[in-house]
């Protein structure tokens, strides 16, 4: 059975891979799966039909057969269980990937999500250039103490994995600011994430979803 996962249907980003449903279109790709994908809109998102899928109105979901799940750590980690790729085998080693899947989404994803929405949306408030600086330090703390574990290794934990296609695409939400440059090894990461061939053909796909919306 070939699984379905949603997107934007406009995406703000213009098909730059900022989306999540990036994360499960370059898993996909990892490990060989093919996919459909169903396009909504934001107002189709908050739909009885979507809900039923997504209980927060959100994209990406996946459904595969009996199976339908949202969250875009959960639904990494079922592809990369089910296909046995992306996750190390032994147990040890396993849980430390999941570990990475974990501090990506719930320690680094946080802070840079902060930063990004108030350069998106508070910048008309009166206290925009007090909170700007507060919230880039958080962001510069989780870079920092990721950049020393990282240190010249090219993954988090051996072989690329789960953990690290998560955390290479929360780092690319920094895309827009410059703040990544400042930490050397960690911009090295990203472009070698972004070099795999996998990434290519998630971010091309996303992309042709906004080139042909805005080609009719
Ligand atoms: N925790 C959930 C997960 O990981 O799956 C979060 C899902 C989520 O935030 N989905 C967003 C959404 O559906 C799209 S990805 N938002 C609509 C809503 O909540 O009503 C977030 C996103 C959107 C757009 C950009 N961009 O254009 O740059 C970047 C990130």
């Amino acid at each position: 059975m070939i699984p379905t996962i949603t997107a934007f249907k406009n995406s703000p980003d213009r098909g730059r891979g900022q989306a999540r449903d990036m994360r499960v279109r370059w898993a996909l790709e990892e490990v060989g799966q093919p996919y459909n994908v169903r396009l909504v809109s934001f107002e189709e998102m908050k739909e009885p039909g979507h809900l039923a899928l997504h209980p927060f109105g959100q994209i990406p979901t996946y459904e595969d057969g009996d199976l339908a799940l949202f969250e875009t750590g959960a639904i990494v980690l079922h592809i990369a269980e089910r296909h046995g790729v992306l996750l190390p085998t032994e147990t040890n080693a396993r849980a430390r990937a999941i570990t990475w899947m974990f501090a990506a989404l719930n320690t680094v994803e946080p802070p840079i999500v902060d930063f990004g929405m108030a350069m998106l949306l508070e910048r008309d408030e009166s206290w925009y250039e007090e909170r700007l600086p507060v919230l880039k330090d958080r962001v510069r703390v989780r870079l920092g103490e990721l950049s020393s574990r990282l240190g010249d290794a090219d993954w988090l934990d051996g072989a690329f994995s789960a953990g690290d296609l998560l955390m290479v695409t929360v780092l690319r939400r920094l895309n827009s600011s410059h703040i990544l440059g400042d930490y050397p090894n960690l911009s090295s990461y990203v472009a070698r994430g972004e070099a795999r061939s996998a990434f290519r053909r998630a971010f091309d796909a996303q992309l042709a979803v906004f080139t042909a919306a805005s080609s009719s």
